[in-house]
């Protein structure tokens, strides 16, 4: 069993977070540190550490995640513009938080998807 996150806190109402869904599969709140007018992070209610540890039981979790993305994202008001769903993995990936979480990020132009570097 992985261990409980902050994540997992916020799930359980233990820690405050702006909780902008929740069902009992997933929960979207808004990002503490928000990169976009728009950002919010949905996660499993199950503690899933990375995208690398998903099972295919886990298929139905994250196909809810996206939905909910996709429907945040239209009551936001972001839908018809645009917006970044994004899931970093690991190190190199810049994963902080060890509990699986869909970024959705919206609300003005996002530029390009990544800041090159020399030689990639
Ligand atoms: P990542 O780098 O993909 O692991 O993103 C982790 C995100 O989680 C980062 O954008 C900041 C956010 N975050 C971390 N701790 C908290 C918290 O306690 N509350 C909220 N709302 N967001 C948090």
């Amino acid at each position: 069993m992985p261990e409980e996150t902050i994540f997992s806190k916020i799930i359980c109402k233990e820690i405050p977070a702006d909780i902008v869904y929740q069902d009992e599969l997933v929960t979207a709140f808004r990002d503490i540190n928000p990169q976009a007018p728009t950002h919010v992070l949905i996660i499993p209610n199950r503690v899933i550490p990375t995208v690398d540890d998903l099972e295919e039981a886990d298929e139905p979790t994250i196909g809810r995640m996206v939905r909910v993305a996709m429907t945040i994202a239209r009551d936001e008001g972001i839908a018809d513009d645009g917006y970044r769903l994004i899931v970093n993995c690991r190190e190199h990936g810049g994963q902080e938080v060890y509990h699986l979480h869909l970024h959705l990020m919206g609300g003005r132009p996002l530029g390009p998807m990544l800041l090159r570097k020399d030689g990639l």
